[in-house]
């Protein structure tokens, strides 16, 4: 059921995602509260809501000095950012190493990477920004990983097919996730409900080549095959790597789109990125918002044509590999 949120709860709502510290979150979470319209449709949500307040204090009540968690904000570039988190020595930095051109360490030893990295892994004519993060495990709690996987367009959730606990080690850092409003997900429902950040997520699965792996990747199959796609590789043979790269385009959602102009050929070198579902307005807002305020129409080259060089307006939905010719006034 709709809940028709007021635009007072969205604001409310806002400030308790960007909160820093239990006490800004649980004032938010009263204010929420406060302006909430309550009624049927709201009850999940309201129970939500007395839920986390109660988490809250408990928690304070526990740790009275609330320590400040230090954010990192890593500027976005390329097709997208994509932190690759997981429990240690799953191969996160190796398959860095191996997809980028980044130094990342790479060592026997855990806990070898504690500050995120960022490096683009090129795929076909994009590239995506992966981010070697620190190992999250039950015992070493990195208390901004879930802040750094809300503001990414997905997440790679490493799995190591060489430890047969592996699926433990990663149903704890999806709850933790959770615990923190970051759902780890492989398609993002279109619906969202309460003020959880859902994420799309690959679960990739490491070391392959492992005595017993095959065991631990139907483990990991059973339990998480329905909520995400899975992608076994092994970085150190270098297998299944191109079959993990076009996973995680898929995972992303979107699209790549050219653009050329009357009478010329098409520039396809770089293309541009936009999420699945945009229309010739998206593109054209992208390139240029006078190209927006002057767009007469578009003519399209592309799977999504009924034909070649058919004639398009801004509503026209495009789809990977599309070619555009702006005409504007
Ligand atoms: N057997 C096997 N070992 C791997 C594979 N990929 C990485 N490793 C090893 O796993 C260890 C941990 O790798 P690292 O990338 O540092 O893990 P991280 O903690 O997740 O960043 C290193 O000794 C790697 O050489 C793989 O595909 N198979
Ligand atoms: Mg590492």
């Amino acid at each position: 059921m709709p809940a028709n949120l007021t635009p007072a709860y969205h604001a409310a709502e806002k400030r308790y995602r960007q909160a820093n510290t239990p006490d800004e979150k649980l004032e938010a979470l009263r204010e929420m509260l406060a302006v909430m319209p309550k009624h049927k449709g709201t009850d999940k949500l309201q129970a939500d809501i007395k839920r986390r307040m109660s988490q809250l204090k408990d928690q304070s009540r526990k740790a009275p000095a609330a320590r400040q968690v230090p954010m990192w904000v890593i500027e976005k570039v390329g097709a997208g950012q994509v932190p690759v988190i997981g429990p240690p020595n799953a191969g996160k930095s190796a398959l860095i190493a191996r997809t980028t051109h980044a130094d990342v360490r790479v060592a026997e030893y855990p806990f070898t990477t504690q500050t995120p990295t960022p490096a683009m892994m090129p795929f076909e004519n994009i590239q995506i920004q992966l981010i070697d993060a620190p190992a999250w495990s039950e015992d070493f709690d990195v208390g901004w990983l879930p802040e750094l996987a809300r503001r990414s367009d997905a997440c790679v959730l490493m799995a190591d097919l060489s430890d047969a606990r592996t699926a433990e080690a990663i149903a704890y850092i999806v709850e933790a996730m959770e615990a923190r409003d970051v759902v780890l997900i492989g398609e993002v429902p279109d619906e969202r409900e309460g003020f959880e950040v859902c994420i799309p997520t690959l679960l990739a699965a490491n070391k392959r080549e492992a005595p017993g792996a095959l065991d631990t990747l139907l483990e990991l199959e059973t339990l998480f095959g329905d909520r995400f796609p899975i992608a076994a590789m092994s970085v150190e043979e270098g297998t299944g790597i191109d079959e993990f790269k076009q996973a995680l385009f898929n995972v992303m959602q979107i699209i790549r789109v050219f653009t050329k102009q009357p009478h010329k050929e098409a520039d396809l070198g770089e293309p541009f990125v936009l999420p699945v579902g945009s229309t010739v307005h998206d593109l054209a807002g992208k390139i240029h918002k006078e190209i927006l305020a002057n767009f007469r129409f578009g003519r399209l080259w592309g799977a999504s044509g009924r034909f070649q060089g058919q004639r398009v307006g801004e509503e026209h939905v495009l789809v990977d590999g599309d070619i555009v010719e702006l005409h504007t006034r």
